[in-house]
């Protein structure tokens, strides 16, 4: 494991490690050591640090090298927020072995942060952990830094993926199901006070099996029938994962019911739609922050391959017959929402507080042909890769945040700016072999040729 410190320099986890244990003399081997006691007199080591950087909420974030994460860290330090980025860079790992690359030219995470301070004037730590495996470093370093509030994203998130192989099914599990377990058993373990904000998703609740009922923020009220008569009782709304990584979020929202009951901890979950856009005010101010834009079969979500399509003259690839609909919300939404939520806890000894992080659904036939209409692409109907409804409803429940004052950005405003400023100035590093869908959900199943083997020039 290496840590990037504050200061921007390089140090080992030894280092850290010996200055708890040197500093900490009535520690003793085996688990008793890591108690809250020994958080608050490792801590007493940081206040300098902290004075100095005189920070509103020191947040941890989870997975803050990828496309949602990168520019939350950014718009928090931007906020005053004192930020950690801790990932493993597996994103970027499996983007390797994938043999593709973010549309946009990401740059390294030492750079980006250079970056960050040079233009922002502020800096963001960084530590490279991995959440699943690294558990006694995860304590550690929960122990250093104190934080008010940390934010999850770091879980393996393609739905494609995660069904692409035995191997990746087993990874999405382990990996996700793993981190966030540590991360709630590492909580317990420290004792601290921290609001945990996890990113979940919509397809927690499936799509179609309410028909048109709108869909509650996290809990439905039902009607258990009993031979007294009926009973009134909430429930957490039946889960119904399409894939397996949409499988490794039901189970999680499992673990957050449990230890917020069990032990207290504060969580929010965040049923998120698919994002879409690639920049916010942070990550435009120097092309060395720019965010990732995925595009290929696997990793690139529906909205933003369809920008990319549109940007190079491919057909848009409608899976079936683009009937299913779907929830989105824009990069610069998801920013501020994390913002509302980590300044909007719920108290310890409640229920976890789950909120629907979405601003407006589409069917993407729909979306297909509004694209088509501004920009002249085809519409290309493929075998669906995936076991999935052809068509279905879906009415949200969004009052939350909308209540905390999120304004949304519409997918009217920003559509011709993410096409021509992103997918069109990018256009050039799109390899077309990686654009088809080919991850199927059940072995067998048809997936399409490839539509274009070069991109055209202009
Ligand atoms: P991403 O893959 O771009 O980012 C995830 C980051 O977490 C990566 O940088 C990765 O290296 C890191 N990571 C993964 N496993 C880790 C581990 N074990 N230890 C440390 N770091 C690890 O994904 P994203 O699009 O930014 O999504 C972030 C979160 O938001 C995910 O949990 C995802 O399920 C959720 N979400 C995303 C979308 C979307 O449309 N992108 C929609 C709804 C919910
Ligand atoms: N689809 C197409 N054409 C494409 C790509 C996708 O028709 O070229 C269809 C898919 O078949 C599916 C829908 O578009 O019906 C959505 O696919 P997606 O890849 O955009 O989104 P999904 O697999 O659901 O996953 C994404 C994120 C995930 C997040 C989820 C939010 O990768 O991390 O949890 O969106 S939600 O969908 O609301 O559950």
């Amino acid at each position: 494991m290496s840590v990037v410190s504050h200061s921007g320099k390089e140090m080992s986890i030894a280092v850290e490690i010996a200055r708890y244990t040197a500093t900490d003399a009535i520690l003793e081997p085996g688990p008793q050591a890591l108690t809250a006691d020994r958080g608050y007199a490792a801590a007493a080591l940081f206040e300098s640090s902290e004075a100095k950087f005189g920070a509103l909420m020191r947040v941890l974030v989870l997975g803050g090298d990828g496309f949602c994460g990168w520019p939350t860290s950014l718009y928090l330090s931007d906020r005053g927020h004192d930020i950690t980025i801790v990932d493993n860079l597996s994103r970027r790992k499996i983007d390797i072995d994938l043999e593709v690359d973010s549309l946009t030219p990401i740059r390294p995470l030492g750079e980006r942060l250079e970056a960050w301070k040079e233009v922002s004037g502020r800096e963001i730590g960084y530590v490279n952990l991995d959440l699943a495996t690294d558990y006694d470093a995860l304590v550690a370093l929960l122990l250093q830094t104190r934080p008010d509030a940390i934010v999850h994203f770091a879980e393996q998130r393609a739905a494609p993926y995660s069904m692409r192989t035995q191997k990746t099914k087993r990874y999405t599990v382990d990996n996700n199901v793993r981190g966030t377990h540590n991360l709630l058993t590492a909580l317990v373990e420290t004792g601290l006070d921290v609001s945990l904000v996890h990113l979940g998703t919509m397809g927690v609740y499936g799509y179609g099996w309410s028909g048109s009922a709108p869909i509650p923020e996290g809990y439905l009220a039902v009607k258990v029938p009993t031979p007294d008569g009926e009973l009134e009782r909430e429930i957490l709304h039946p889960a119904n994962p399409g894939s397996v990584y949409h499988l490794t979020k039901t189970l999680d929202q499992l673990l957050f019911s449990f230890y917020a009951k069990n032990d207290r901890l504060r969580i929010t979950d965040l049923h998120q739609g698919i994002v879409w856009g690639t920049q916010t005010d942070q990550t435009a101010r120097d092309e060395r922050l720019i965010n990732r834009f995925d595009y290929d079969g696997d990793y690139g979500t529906v909205l933003n391959r369809f920008l990319m399509q549109s940007a190079i003259g491919h057909p848009l690839t409608v899976h079936g017959t683009g009937g299913q609909t779907r929830a989105f919300i824009h990069i610069r939404d998801t920013v501020r929402c994390i913002e509302i939520a980590i300044n909007n806890p719920p108290e310890s000894g409640s229920k976890v507080l789950v909120r629907n992080q979405v601003t407006e659904t589409h069917r993407l036939l729909d979306l297909a042909k509004m694209i088509g209409d501004m920009t002249g692409s085809e519409i290309a109907y493929l075998p669906n890769p995936r076991l999935e409804a052809d068509e279905n409803d879906l009415i949200v429940r969004n009052d939350q945040f909308l209540a905390l004052g999120l304004q949304p950005t519409t997918l009217s405003e920003g559509l011709l700016e993410e096409i021509t400023d992103i997918a069109g100035r990018y256009r050039h590093r799109v390899d077309p072999r990686k654009i088809i869908a080919r991850s199927v959900w059940r072995a067998g199943m048809e997936t399409a040729a490839d539509l274009m083997t070069e991109v055209p020039e202009k």
